[in-house]
This record gives structure tokens, C-alpha cells and sequence, in this order.
């Protein structure tokens, strides 16, 4: 890709259209006086975006103007009459037919009749959270985003998070790729980056993204199974595109069963463009980076969740921030010169690759913080409009043909979604900065258009509705000399779709090759055409032959031969693929622990080690058999905040057992509370017992097999709680002990 300067957009066209309409509208300091139309603002408001560094404009008291609080006020009709029954139609007679003329009842079921829009057609299943993104130092060396330009700047940001190929009332925590949406507010209009928590794609053109996702959704002839890829017409799909075999090595990884939106990084996936005030262009790779780590969930448990508790990532979410424990992620960017493009030996056009961290840092720039929730999932989660050509000046796309694909889908599908054209007036879709154009009405058309003049240019306006030249922040796409015949064609560059899959697999640690290979044995195992089996074993050689093997192994047959390949090229192993090997920080915030307790528990225990916990950040719940107080073997009492069959241990990331002998015997005697133990052990969480709560883990047979530190025999008194919680702390911050033999466990 050559390198080449932005001349600044300026065409001799320009040039002859700024004569013919004079210097009418422009001031003398140069600013460009909005004419008298307005659509957000109520009065003439300069176009150009306000000075580097200006104060942050606040979303939330933009949202603020549209939201309305309806408890305590008088019900009416949408017309502001109030109403004095709303719990009788109109009717002939006490017991006669309704009559056609209840204006009132006709109203409100018409409303409810049209309540449902169309769900997105992928990344239906979704949760959002307002935010604000704020940059460390100036990146105007490389971009001339006034949002990322400036240091220390704050954003108004809206993120979305979803799951692709579930519908809107699918379960949180299937196995699949990660929605990643970003929506900055900026000064200079919105800014949309919609990513995914896995760099790579499927495909590596946009053609073949309709044929991706009907081979993904349930099957056509009985729309089964839903929100799993675990069947044949996905696996026929992708045994049939080669290309598609790095991501499937993480989709069949833990990164599709993330433990938490919190827990994912982000990432941008395409090759962009940043542009900076010289008109100089950049490729550059976005990631998120989350400050609590990576981490997933056990496959069982991601299964048990998607029936005990489907709403498992949103409710963490919106917890998390109500309880003011906001996620928090830094932006990242991986910055290659133009003249750089050609040495990594693949195309950086090709969404199937990924530039490795070790060969190409990724430097932190800035950091997000989502602080508060939707006050309404329809108006603002599900209305949110995304869209990969919502750019500001000083990022542009490339010719990735994935990506060039995405620049035309986003609309056209909202465009059904939300009804008609002026979706950009939904609040949560609308910018912060003024917005003046000469498109008019349409379906909800909410502004008022003044004046008579609604095409451009026009004499009759004066100051008249004015372009704003690049120079002075204009919109102009980057420059980029293009040649070449008109062809459909892939280029040769993007051939070889097997050594990053490669490289994915040798960067993972042992534990996280087995859950691959458990992952892969689990969805071809639910393929029933023996084909589609053995076509995905051969691309999987390709990835590494011992893999394959042991896929095979499961699914009764010998490894194939592998399927033809190009190219082979040698990478080494990256740990920043790994989500355990990038090294993840220790601390427990956050962390949901349950302790199991009930009548004749050691309350001082308890009470000492959920002290150490809730001081580490944990969130920490007592369980019982049933709601209320539990008497306390010393004397005194202790409450309960659920009970144990209406929090499972799939919603925790570790269980403690306190003391007590009648404590301990009734939960022995308690199957619910044996299956917990069993469970979280099954699942590789932090366990601690204290005195006789070793008793239960006996119980449950995992006493022998658990480390001595985590669990402490003897009197419970204070310092012994509490330096047993020290010790469950640091269990807890491993998250996972994946090291654990889980097989035998019945659970
Ligand atoms: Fe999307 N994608 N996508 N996608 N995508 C949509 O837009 C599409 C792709 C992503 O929370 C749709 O409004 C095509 C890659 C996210 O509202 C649709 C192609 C990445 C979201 C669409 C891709 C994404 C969407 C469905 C291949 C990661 C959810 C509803 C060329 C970089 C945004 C909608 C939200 C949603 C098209 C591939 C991310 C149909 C054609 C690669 C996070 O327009």
C-alpha cells in the first residue's frame, strides 16, 4: 500500500463551489455561521466543532431532555387527557359487547399491538452501559480526531455487548464471539467502533457474511438449535472455508465463554486508517484491554448458566456498575507505518489475521469506564443504531473487503430495524454536537425544518447551509491512489488459512489446549453427518496433527489426511493469546462468593472471613436452607441474603464453608448444598472451609483432592479465619484452578 499525503480534500470543485456562493456565512475569523434551521439546538449554533480540549458534553443531560418519569404523575391518554378507568372497556350494558368507539381502550392496545421492532439480524442478544473514554496524552501525532488528539479528554461513550448468533431472549452465556460496540460522543460527531472480543473473522470478504450466519442461526427446516453452533449446517459451512479455521480455534476456546463482559478484551479487528493534521496515514489495530483480566467460564457451567441463570453477563454488568465497581478497559493501538505494511507476510487487509503484540506493542492511549446504566433497555439498548461508517475525520477504513462489506450493512439493516431513515434522531443515536443537513422527512421525522430552502447550493438563504473544507474539520476520505481492473477475485496475499490457527494453538497453555480440544469434541460431536466430521478433522491437521488426533480419538474414527493448503508460514507462540499465559492482575474485586451456612454456624468465623473478603472488593453472599436469620452457635445470629436453591454455585466464582457442627451436619444431610461444593469444584473454583466445614468438601468427595491451604482444620478463632481468608483470597484470584482433575466429579 503506498504511502501518500492528504492534500486536505481541497478539489479544484470545491474551490469553484465556494465562489459561486461567495463568502456569504463565513465570519472574517473564519468560523462558519449555521443558518437558521436547527435540528437538536433551539437557536444558530457554529457548525465547526469547539476548541481542542473544550469541556465534555454531557450525554446524560442530553438523554435527560427525552426521559420521563411516570410514577407519581396522573395517567392519560398519549394525547394528555386523563383518564379516570383504566380497568373497564367501554361496553353496552354491564355485561355487553365491548363498543368500537373506546378511544381509550382502542390507544393503549394499539400500543401494545406494535410494541416488538425486528431484533438485529445477528447480535441480537445484548446488554449496553453509558460510559466516558478518556485519553492519557495527545495522539495528534497521529490522528487528528480531536477525541484522541487531545490529552486528557473526556468522552461521552455509549458500549454495547452481545452474542451473535442467539435471538434477543437467548442465553447470556452460549458459546460464541462477542459483540464489542463502542459509540463515542465526540465534539466532531459520533464515532462508532464496532468490534468484537476475538481480533480475527470468519470470512474474509463480506459476500460470504449472509451465507455465515444462516449456516450459524438454528436450522431452516426447525430453527433448532438455538444459539449454538454445536450442529451440522454450521460445521458444514466452515469445514467447507478453510478460512474460517483461526477464528474457530477461538471460538473453541474460552474466549467464547467469557466469565464476563468485564473479563474480555476488545478488539477492532480490521486494519484502520489514522490520519493526522499533515494529512499522514497510519494502519492502526484497536484492543481493548480490561483492567479485571481476561477470563471464562468452565463449559458445563456456561451450559448450567444458560438455564439457571440466562441473563448471567447483563445482570454482572448492570450490578457491577450499580454497585459502583465500574469496568474499566484501556484502549489500546498497534500503529504500523504505510511503508511497513508488507513485511509480516500476510495481508493486512485479511480479517483472518492478527498481528502478534510481540512483533508490534500494543500501547495503551487511553481508558473507559462504563458508570452508569441504561434507565431504559428499549430506548437505549435496543434502539442504539452502530455503524462501521460512523467516523470522524482523522480515522478512515482500508479496502479490507470485510470491512468495505460492513460500511454498506449497517444501515441498510437498521433501516428495517427502526423503521425509516431518521433513526439518527433517537436519542441515544443522536450526536451532541449540532447536525445540519438538507435531508428531510421520512418515517418519525422529528425536527422541524424551518425555511423554504431544503436543497443545496442556494442563493436564497443568506448566510445559506455551508460545506466545512477539510481544513477546517471537514469529513474528507482519505486519498488513497487506487487501480486495477474491475474483477471478482480473491487476492493471492490472503491464502493461507492455516498457520495463524497455528499460531493460536502453540500460544495456548496445556489447560487451555485441552479446553479446545473438549470444545471441539463436544460440537463435532453433536454433527450427525460423518462428512462434515471428517472434513473438519482434515482442515484441523492442517492446524496440528496432535489435535486432530485426539478429536478423532472421541468421535471413533483416524485422523484424515489433511486437506490441501498454501503456505506455512512459522510464527512464534504469542502468550498474549493466551488468556492465562498475558498474566492477569490478582485482585478480587468484584468476585462473587457465596458461603454456605446454616442454623448452629460458627458466626464468628464467618463473620471474620467475610470481613477480609468484602474488604478485598469480593461481593459476598450467606446461602442457607431458608431466608431470614441464622442462630449462631456462640450465641447471636447472622442474616441471610438467598437461599441455596435460588442461587446456585454456577453464579459464584468460589464457596466458603464455615464452622459449626449443627451447621455442617444439616447441610450434609442437604443435597443442594452437597451439589454445590461438588459443583464449584467440578468448575475449578476457590474453596474454603474452616473447623467443620471441611466436613462438607468430605461430603462432597473433593476433602483429599483439595490444596491444604485453602481449607483449616481446628478451632476456628479469629486469627486462624483470618489467615485462612488470605489464603482463599489468593485461591480466589487465580479465578480457575484449571490444574484440577475434574473428570471423575459427577456434578
Ligand atoms: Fe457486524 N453486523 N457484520 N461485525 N456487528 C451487525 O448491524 C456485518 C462483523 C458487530 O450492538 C448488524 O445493527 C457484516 C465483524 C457488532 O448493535 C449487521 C459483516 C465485526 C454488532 C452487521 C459483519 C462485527 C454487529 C446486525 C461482514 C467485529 C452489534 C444489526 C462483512 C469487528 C452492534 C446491526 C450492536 C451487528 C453486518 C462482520 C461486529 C447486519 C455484513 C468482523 C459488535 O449490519
Amino acid at each position: 500500500m503506498p504511502t501518500s499525503q492528504n492534500p486536505g480534500g481541497n478539489t479544484p470543485a470545491d474551490a469553484s463551489r465556494r465562489r459561486f456562493l461567495g463568502t456569504a456565512g463565513v465570519t472574517t475569523a473564519g468560523a462558519v455561521v449555521a443558518p437558521m434551521m436547527v435540528n437538536n439546538a433551539p437557536a444558530a449554533q457554529p457548525t465547526l466543532p469547539p476548541a481542542a480540549g473544550s469541556a465534555i458534553t454531557n450525554k446524560a443531560e442530553d438523554l435527560a431532555r427525552e426521559t420521563s418519569v411516570d410514577a407519581g404523575q396522573a395517567l392519560t391518554t398519549n394525547q394528555g387527557v386523563k383518564i379516570a378507568d383504566n380497568q373497564n372497556t367501554l361496553k353496552a350494558g354491564l355485561r355487553g359487547p365491548s363498543l368500537l368507539e373506546d378511544q381509550l381502550f382502542r390507544e393503549k392496545m394499539t400500543s401494545f399491538d406494535h410494541e416488538r421492532i425486528p431484533e438485529r439480524v445477528v447480535h441480537a442478544r445484548g446488554a449496553a452501559a453509558h460510559g466516558v473514554f478518556e485519553t492519557y496524552g495527545s495522539l495528534a501525532h497521529l490522528t487528528k480526531a480531536n477525541f484522541l488528539a487531545v490529552g486528557g479528554k473526556k468522552t461521552p461513550v455509549f458500549v454495547r455487548f452481545s452474542t451473535v448468533a442467539g435471538s434477543r431472549g437467548s442465553a447470556d452465556t452460549a458459546r460464541d464471539v462477542r459483540g464489542f460496540a463502542v459509540k463515542f460522543y465526540t465534539d466532531e460527531g459520533n464515532h462508532d467502533l464496532v468490534g468484537n472480543n476475538i481480533p480475527v473473522f470468519f470470512i474474509q470478504d463480506a459476500i460470504k457474511f449472509p451465507d455465515l450466519v444462516h449456516a450459524a442461526k438454528p436450522e431452516a427446516d426447525r430453527e433448532i438449535p438455538q444459539a449454538s453452533t454445536a450442529h451440522d449446517t454450521f460445521w458444514d459451512f466452515i469445514s467447507l472455508m478453510p478460512e474460517s479455521t483461526h477464528m474457530v480455534m477461538w471460538i473453541m476456546s474460552d474466549r467464547a465463554i467469557p466469565r464476563s463482559y468485564q473479563m474480555m478484551e476488545g478488539f477492532g479487528v480490521h486494519t484502520f486508517r489514522m490520519i493526522n493534521a499533515h494529512g499522514t496515514s497510519r494502519f492502526v489495530k484497536f484492543h481493548w484491554k480490561p483492567l479485571k483480566g481476561v477470563h471464562g467460564l468452565a463449559w458445563d457451567e456456561a451450559q448450567k448458566l444458560g438455564g439457571k441463570d440466562p441473563d448471567f453477563h447483563r445482570r454482572d454488568l448492570a450490578d457491577a456498575i450499580a454497585a459502583k465497581d465500574f469496568p474499566q478497559w484501556e484502549l489500546g493501538l498497534q500503529v504500523i507505518e504505510e511503508s511497513d505494511a508488507d513485511r509480516f507476510g500476510f495481508d493486512l487487509l485479511d480479517a483472518t489475521k492478527l498481528i502478534p503484540e510481540e512483533l508490534v506493542p500494543v500501547q495503551p492511549v487511553g481508558k473507559l469506564t462504563l458508570n452508569r446504566n441504561p434507565d431504559n433497555y428499549f430506548a437505549e439498548t435496543e434502539q442504539v443504531a452502530f455503524h462501521t461508517g460512523n467516523l470522524v475525520p482523522g480515522i478512515d477504513v482500508t479496502d479490507d473487503p470485510l470491512l468495505q462489506g460492513r460500511m454498506f450493512s449497517y444501515v441498510d439493516t437498521q433501516l428495517t430495524r427502526l423503521g425509516g431513515p431518521n433513526f439518527h434522531e433517537i436519542p441515544i443515536n443522536r450526536p451532541i454536537c449540532p447536525f445540519h443537513n438538507l435531508q428531510r422527512d421520512g418515517f418519525h421525522r422529528q425536527t422541524i425544518a424551518k425555511g423554504r430552502v431544503n436543497y443545496e447550493p442556494s442563493s436564497i438563504d443568506v448566510p445559506p447551509i455551508q460545506e466545512v473544507p477539510a481544513a477546517r474539520g471537514g469529513f474528507s476520505s482519505y486519498p488513497e491512489p487506487v487501480s486495477g481492473v474491475k474483477l471478482r477475485h480473491r487476492s493471492e496475499t490472503f491464502a493461507d488459512h492455516y498457520s495463524q490457527a497455528t499460531l493460536f494453538w502453540q500460544s495456548q497453555t496445556k489447560v487451555e489446549q485441552q479446553h479446545i480440544i473438549e470444545a471441539l469434541q463436544f460440537e463435532l460431536g453433536k454433527v450427525t453427518v460423518p462428512a462434515v466430521r471428517l472434513r473438519m478433522l482434515s482442515n484441523l491437521v492442517n492446524v496440528d496433527r496432535d489435535l486432530a488426533a485426539k478429536v478423532a480419538e472421541v468421535l471413533g474414527v483416524p485422523v484424515p489426511a489433511a486437506s490441501p493448503r498454501v503456505g506455512n508460514k512459522r510464527y512464534a507462540p504469542s502468550p498474549a493469546l493466551s488468556m492465562i499465559a498475558r498474566g492477569n492482575p490478582k485482585a478480587i474485586v468484584g468476585r462473587k462468593i457465596a458461603i454456605l451456612a446454616t442454623d448452629g454456624v460458627d458466626g464468628a468465623g464467618l463473620q471474620v472471613v467475610k470481613a477480609e473478603l468484602t474488604k478485598a472488593g469480593a461481593v459476598v453472599k450467606v446461602l442457607a436452607p431458608h431466608l431470614g436469620t441464622l442462630r449462631s452457635a456462640g450465641g447471636g445470629s447472622v442474616s441471610v441474603d438467598e437461599l441455596i436453591v435460588t442461587m446456585p454455585s454456577v453464579v459464584f466464582d468460589a464457596v466458603f464453608i464455615p464452622g459449626g457442627g449443627a451447621s455442617v451436619t444439616a447441610l450434609k444431610a442437604y443435597g443442594n448444598a452437597v451439589h454445590f461444593v461438588s459443583e464449584a469444584y467440578k468448575h475449578s473454583k476457590a474453596i474454603g472451609a474452616l473447623g467443620e466445614g471441611r466436613e462438607l468438601l468430605a461430603a462432597a468427595g473433593v476433602l483429599g483432592t483439595m490444596p491444604a491451604s485453602s481449607t483449616a482444620a481446628g478451632v476456628s478463632t479469629a486469627s486462624d479465619a483470618a489467615a485462612l481468608a488470605r489464603t482463599f483470597i489468593s485461591d480466589i484470584a487465580v479465578h480457575r484452578h484449571w490444574e484440577r482433575a475434574t473428570k471423575a466429579m459427577p456434578a
